[in-house]
């Protein structure tokens, strides 16, 4: 099974990803806890040039997404399609949702530039996506909490608020493979729902 974790910066995938990891380990399943950017050591070099504020040089948002789509191509083959061919358990904090979320809603880049790179690039998408949300002001101020900022956080909160529509956009289009989980509960609630979701899909 491949889980992919998804929402605005704070909202809890860390800390539910954790969790649901020691669940599956308890239940004495193979599981593999993995992220994007990143995943690879060739990737998470691709997240750190992705994260990094650079005074110096702008990225621009078409370099933005091909990067996010490079570290994809190498994370996927290397990490997410052995572990699931080897009958692992997947978990994947962000996924493709992120790149419509953050670059096309976000950003303001075209869909056809992010469904080109779908077509080719992405051979297998995961069985659930939980998404979840809470009004961004939260998820800000708790992600603040940890002090610096990266390149992502440092953006306005009207930026966020865009991302978070894009994933609504894809919750509404996709309810078969995206659930909803409300982010404002305490982190214990949040594991329930999405182990019940995870039930019911087994
Ligand atoms: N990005 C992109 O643009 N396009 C793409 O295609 C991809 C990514 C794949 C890095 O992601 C950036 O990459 C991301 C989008 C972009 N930037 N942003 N924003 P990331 O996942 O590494 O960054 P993040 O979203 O900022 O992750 P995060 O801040 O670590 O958030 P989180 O994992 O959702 O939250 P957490 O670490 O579990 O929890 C944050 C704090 O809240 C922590 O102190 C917890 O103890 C606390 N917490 C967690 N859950 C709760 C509940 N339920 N109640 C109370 N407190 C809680």
């Amino acid at each position: 099974m491949f889980i992919s974790f998804e929402g605005t910066e704070g909202v809890g995938k860390t800390t539910l990803i954790r969790s649901l990891y020691e669940y599956f380990q308890q239940q004495g399943q193979d599981v593999v806890l993995t992220r994007e950017p990143g995943g690879t050591p060739m990737a998470e070099q691709i997240r750190s040039l992705l994260l990094s504020v650079n005074h110096d040089e702008q990225m621009s948002n078409d370099t933005e997404l091909l990067l996010m789509y490079a570290a994809r191509a190498q994370h996927l083959e290397q990490v997410i399609l052995p572990a699931l061919q080897a009958g692992k358990v997947v978990l994947c904090d962000r996924f493709t949702d992120s790149s419509f979320a953050y670059q096309c809603a976000g950003r303001g880049l075209s869909r056809e530039k992010l469904q080109l790179l779908n077509d080719n690039f992405v051979v297998k998408m995961p069985d659930i996506t939980f998404w979840l949300d809470a009004p961004t002001e939260l998820g800000m101020s708790r992600a603040r909490e940890r002090g610096a900022l990266d390149r992502f956080e440092q953006e306005k909160v009207s930026f966020f608020e865009k991302v978070r529509s894009g994933f609504a956009e894809i919750y509404q289009n996709e309810p078969l493979r995206m659930k909803r989980l409300d982010a404002t509960q305490t982190p214990e609630q949040v594991f329930k729902d999405a182990l019940e979701q995870i039930q019911h899909k087994l």
